[in-house]
């Protein structure tokens, strides 16, 4: 059993696992090379032998227990015929959201169009530096995908005006999106991926009044069918306010925490494992201050199911010294 599971299953609190949200990508200079001679990111990812390599990388240079697929979750639009493109400096731009089009779409037009993710999972999971270790796939939840798929860009650039004023039409699409994920979940388990983590960026932008709908039915869904494949699910609901109520209903083998929340109350009100917390932004700062907040995080969860990451994705800036000092403080820590 490797680490991250014996966390899992068995409660461990010696081993200190340790992965790294978005560990594959633009703060290592061997990404950045490959991503500036392959202009078009979604071909990019969508090339198992390039996306395999990516995906390793990080496995290369650091003491990591766990590969996470390099994909994106907004190839589940992309597999449903939504345009799809990433813009430097802007991010990702969809075109229009047309529902009778989607509406249209089978699993095996689906498929056609995601089946080199799947290729890429099964190459990467079965490479000798992931002995032991996990492959993390991994999809957005039907809300944070319903999000980028109505609003064609990040809200953290704008939220479109009257998001909600069809309802009818937002659960059309939010049970298609919930369909065609169950799909994209069921291809990554066959063919390697042995833990799925279920990123919910924009569960924070919600009132609170709108979880049940939004954030915690469409999730409970899919978590219950990520167990039903006898395979543990992570969940990420970056920046709600009430965790424990999210646990409760949810249930995920494995909460994972943004860096808004205090971790001693974490420590203290939930009974689960708990993933991550660390803000990214430390790895910027200098490794005396690294070394204590992550010794902060440590001792916070010395007696609790812990898997050790960030609050939130590593940013593009970061020098991969710190990651790997922020590795080896989290490995050698008894
Ligand atoms: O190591 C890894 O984690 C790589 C795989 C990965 C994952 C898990 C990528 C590659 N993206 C994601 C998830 C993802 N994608 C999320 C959930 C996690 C999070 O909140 O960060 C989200 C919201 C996206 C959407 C997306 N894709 C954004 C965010 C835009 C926003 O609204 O702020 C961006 C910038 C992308 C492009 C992207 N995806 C991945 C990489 C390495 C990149 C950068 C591409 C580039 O320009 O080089």
């Amino acid at each position: 059993m490797s680490p991250i599971e014996q966390v899992i299953n068995k409660n461990d609190t010696s081993l200190n696992p340790i992965w790294i949200m978005r560990q594959a990508g633009r703060y290592l200079p061997e990404f950045r090379e490959i991503r500036s001679k392959n202009t078009d990111f979604i071909e990019l990812c969508l090339n198992e032998e390039l996306s395999s390599e990516i995906t390793l990388q990080p496995l290369k240079r650091f003491n990591l227990d766990a590969a996470i697929v390099f994909s994106d979750i907004l190839m589940l639009p992309y597999g449903l015929g939504q345009k799809v493109e990433f813009q430097k400096n802007f991010g990702p731009r969809l075109g229009e959201l047309n529902i009778n089009d989607i509406a249209k779409v089978d699993e095996i037009d689906f498929v056609e169009k995601t089946h080199k993710i799947y290729k890429l999972i099964k190459k990467v999971s079965s490479n000798s530096l992931l002995k032991n270790k996990n492959t993390i796939g991994f999809v957005g939840a039907p809300w944070t995908l319903l999000v980028y798929m109505i609003n064609q860009q990040s809200p953290k650039k704008k939220l479109k005006e009257n998001f909600f004023k069809d309802d009818f039409l937002i659960n059309r699409i939010l049970l298609i999106i919930e369909k065609f994920l169950k799909i994209h979940i069921k291809n990554q388990v066959d063919n390697g991926a042995n833990i799925i983590q279920i990123f919910d960026s924009w569960a924070g932008l919600l009132e609170e009044k709108d979880l049940p709908s939004y954030v915690y039915t469409p999730t409970l869904n899919l978590v219950n069918f990520v167990k039903s494949l006898n395979i543990p699910v992570i969940c990420f609901p970056r920046e709600i306010k009430n965790y424990k109520e999210f646990c409760e209903i949810v249930n995920p083998d494995v909460i994972s925490i943004d860096y808004n929340v205090d971790p001693k109350e974490i420590a203290k009100i939930l009974k689960i494992p708990v993933q991550g917390g660390l803000d990214p932004k430390v790895l910027l700062t200098d490794k005396e201050n690294l070394k204590k907040e992550t010794m902060r995080y440590l001792e916070i969860f010395k007696d609790h199911p812990y898997i050790f990451n960030l609050g939130h994705g590593i940013l593009p800036e970061t020098n991969p010294d710190m990651v790997e000092y922020l590795v080896n403080i989290v490995k050698d820590h008894k």
